[in-house]
């Protein structure tokens, strides 16, 4: 009879796994066919518009290389702008770490700076300031990934920059990573103590087993939960079951202190890693701010994807500005009336027809005048930047780049609370 049971719960289950499967199949097919949008990379467009648009406004974003062999190196540079009115919602980056957005370690790094500052570490961003940031990388797995700049935040999490498909061509076993020790000697950390890792690591799992295991037995761990709750723990708990507990506690105490004598008899110098924090890394100073924005007001056309900005912008410099671009959360929506070639960026970030502004004419120095700054562009809603119409405050939030006869850049932080509207042919 039990035979008989086990055996339809057997039969149930392969039908059930069998259906699974099919849902598996389906998944994965769904997962290939819409593989061409970057969106099946790290799910970079979940996180809140709120939090892409006013946290890190990142610009000048470079890949050194699209495509590159194992063991090839490549730079991921660009600038990052901490904006002022950072939510308060996120926690602020006082402790931050510089990293790479990638499914798994398909790039390493080699280095990280920013600024002049190596960054193996956590450092500390100011608000309001600008930082350059230049990230080295090794080619590691063969593929074709989707590569981000990123910036941790502790308490705030990842804040993902853009990204960029990179494809690694050649063989995963051919690649190295050398590293040469205070000693002078040089060891590949591909392999580095590997043995010594998995049987630590395998170690301490049989330990855990073994101990759940033992539990299991006696009863189940939960139903012993429930009766020491119930005030019944001298009825459950036998002097055979103290006597494997302590045996247990004093084997795992004795094989933490031998494992750590004997690592510290064989590496004597050894530094701890990321530890302590970088504060005062230099960032880029932008001199005296040439150009001002305040903002007057705006709307966000949720059926037209169309964001409308009312500024009164003040040129404070000595040659006359055009607004030619407005870049947040790693998009880039450009004036073609200013931009008259594409620059080199990712497709899916770069509406090189996205921004217009009601008035066309250079603002000449010393000038104020006020603008209707328009970004419409369908790739607003693709990333998710929509969203923004439903937040609590609905606060956009980016940089607003100006240009000179002579190509000089100039840059201001704009955002503000929008009114977003959900029907076509509404007025600003
Ligand atoms: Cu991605």
């Amino acid at each position: 009879m039990t035979q008989s049971f086990f055996q339809k719960l057997a039969r149930a289950a392969s039908g059930r796994a069998g259906r699974l499967l099919s849902v598996g199949a389906a998944a994965v097919v769904a997962a290939t066919t819409f593989a061409a949008t970057p969106a099946a990379a790290h799910g970079e467009r979940s996180q809140q518009a709120f939090l892409r648009m006013r946290t890190l406004n990142w610009y000048d974003v470079k890949w050194s290389k699209t495509t590159l062999n194992v063991n090839e190196e490549m730079e991921l540079t660009g600038k990052v702008h901490v904006f002022s009115g950072w939510p308060q919602a996120v926690a602020k980056p006082e402790e931050a770490f510089l990293n790479v957005g990638e499914p798994g370690p398909v790039l390493i790094r080699k280095s990280a700076f920013v600024g002049d500052s190596p960054v193996p570490r956590t450092f500390s961003l100011d608000i309001g300031h600008d930082y350059d940031y230049k990230i080295v990388l090794k080619a590691r797995r063969p593929g074709r990934y989707h590569v981000h700049v990123q910036i941790n935040v502790k308490d705030g999490g990842p804040i993902v920059g853009p990204g960029q498909w990179v494809e690694i061509k050649g063989d995963m076993k051919d690649f190295t990573n050398p590293v040469t020790l205070l000693d002078g000697s040089t060891i590949d950390l591909e392999s580095y103590g590997i043995n010594w890792t998995y049987g630590y690591h395998f170690l301490w799992m049989a330990a855990a087993l073994v101990w759940i295991l033992y539990w299991f037995l006696q009863k189940g761990i939960i139903v012993r939960g429930w009766q020491v709750a119930a005030g019944k723990k001298h009825e459950m708990i036998s002097a055979g079951d103290k006597r494997f507990g302590g045996i247990w506690l004093a084997s795992s105490m004795l094989a933490l202190l031998f494992f750590y004598a004997n690592a510290n008899r064989e590496f004597p110098r050894t530094l701890p890693m990321q530890a302590g924090l970088l504060t005062g890394i230099s960032f880029i100073d932008n001199g005296k701010q040439t150009v001002t924005a305040s903002f007057g007001g705006g709307s966000y056309k949720v059926p037209g994807r169309e964001l409308s900005v009312n500024l009164r912008i003040t040129n404070n410099g000595q040659e006359p500005l055009r607004v030619g671009e407005f870049t947040t959360a790693g998009l880039r929506f450009l004036n073609p009336d200013v931009f008259t070639s594409r620059p080199d960026f990712p497709d899916y970030l770069l509406a090189d027809r996205g921004l217009s502004v009601n008035d066309p004419t250079p603002i000449a120095p010393g000038e104020t005048r006020n603008l209707v700054i328009t970004v419409q562009d369908a790739r607003f809603d693709v990333e998710r930047l929509s969203d923004l119409a439903y937040d609590t405050d609905s606060q956009f939030g980016g940089l607003l780049f100006l240009f000179s006869p002579s190509g000089k850049r100039e840059q201001v932080e704009i955002g503000g609370p929008v009114i977003p509207k959900f029907q076509l042919g509404a007025t600003l």
